[in-house]
């Protein structure tokens, strides 16, 4: 771990408290301006200054409180029902499944049809954004897409960034993977958990090669880490549920080739990176400062007790995104290929007024300029009383 830095803590304050005054934000150089740790909360704040710049969160810092009861939000039919006993092992552990959703065959031509499809086509993300400086991409980055560690060669990078455009946001041109995540099995038990009105905002597809590494461990909160300034993801409560993750088996997932892995109960609150020296992106950026992918979280993952979410084709299961979460390594001789869909209700605005005027950028990929004027949420579920987000409509 680096050494307590005096100097960072002491910017950071500068930093944080001219966030904190937003009226003034117009009056200053567009450098600092663009510096300041706005989407940061004082948790943030304080355990970076605190620490020297040592502890950081790479998402928005949130927790979650016990709901007051374990009711379903929504009466569904019967084969969908999850029971407060259900819904209590959710709260406490973070997931909860998995659950049928199609056969084992079925789950194999559907993962042919839409990884051909989608190596075919221009994803949104490929046609609205330009990548600024591709030898920028650099080696913090890829690890992300291709679950490796390896050296990073040219060729090696354009992969990567291929992978990038070609696995995620697919639902927006791909009305098999808008129709995979409408079914009931997956919407009726996501709205007993979030509520009757839903939206899907992000889709990716997500693969454990042979023989290679699994996923890192990690947290999702707010998405802040992408933009950096603003949360992609804004609820009208931190604190409490506001988004699920449906995961879909598209070959069998276990143990030997990289079923995913989480740690239960972990969901509770967001863990901080511990920083070392060569962890540290965008240094100068204070709004956030780690790359969670080379830095260690400040949890004891290798000593906790894991669950392994073991799968056949075809199968789904439910999770926080809070929760620690990640693969098992892949031992064996073939890929392990999941899809996962990101739900929330229709009273989240995805994307900041600000982000979609001004566009969005993938900070650990170095894509800038996404432009979101085209960009549109799925209504899987109930009806939008809000008008927060664009719908899609089919
Ligand atoms: O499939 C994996 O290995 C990781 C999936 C994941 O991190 C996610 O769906 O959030
Ligand atoms: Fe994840």
């Amino acid at each position: 771990m680096n050494k307590f830095n005096l100097t960072f803590s002491l910017k950071l304050a500068f930093l944080y408290t001219l966030a904190k005054l937003k009226l003034i934000h117009a009056f200053l150089p567009e450098g600092l301006r663009d510096n300041l740790p706005t989407g940061w909360n004082n948790k943030m704040f304080w355990t970076a200054f605190s620490s020297g710049g040592r502890k950081i969160f790479f998402d928005y810092y949130c927790e979650f409180k016990e709901p007051k009861d374990y009711r379903p939000r929504e009466s569904v039919l019967p084969e969908f029902q999850l029971s407060e006993e259900d819904i209590k092992f959710f709260y406490e552990n973070g997931y909860i499944g998995p659950f049928d959703l199609m056969s084992p065959d079925q789950a194999e031509n559907l993962r042919h049809d839409l990884l051909n499809s989608v190596s075919n086509t221009e994803s949104f993300l490929a046609k609205n954004s330009k990548v600024e400086e591709e030898k920028n991409l650099t080696e913090s980055l890829l690890p992300v897409v291709t679950n490796t560690r390896h050296t990073i060669t040219e060729d090696y990078k354009k992969t990567a960034l291929n992978r990038y455009n070609t696995f995620i946001d697919r639902h927006l041109d791909n009305s098999k993977i808008r129709d995979l995540f409408k079914q009931p099995e997956i919407t009726e038990r996501c709205a007993q958990l979030l509520g009757p009105d839903l939206i899907l905002w992000r889709s990716a597809f997500f693969n454990v090669s042979p023989h290679s590494k699994g996923t890192h461990f990690h947290q999702n909160s707010t998405w802040l880490y992408q933009d950096l300034k603003e949360s992609v993801v804004n609820p009208l409560r931190t604190d409490e549920l506001f988004q699920i993750t449906c995961w879909v088996a598209l070959t069998e997932a276990n143990e030997k080739n990289g079923c995913m892995t989480l740690i239960p109960g972990t969901h509770k609150e967001m863990v901080p990176l511990k920083l070392g020296e060569k962890s540290i992106y965008e240094a100068k950026k204070y709004r956030l400062y780690g790359n969670s992918f080379f830095a260690d979280l400040d949890y004891p993952i290798e000593s906790a007790k894991k669950s392994f979410i073991e799968m056949k084709a075809g199968q789904l299961f439910l999770f926080c995104e809070r929760v620690l979460h990640g693969s098992a390594d892949n031992s064996t001789d073939n890929s392990r290929w999941g899809i996962s869909g990101r739900f929330v209700r229709t009273d989240t605005r995805i994307f900041t007024k600000e982000i979609l005027a001004k566009g969005h950028q993938e900070v650990l990929y170095n894509i800038k300029n996404i432009n979101l004027d085209d960009f549109k949420v799925v209504l899987v579920r109930g009806e939008d009383h809000f008008g927060y987000n664009k719908i899609l409509k089919d």
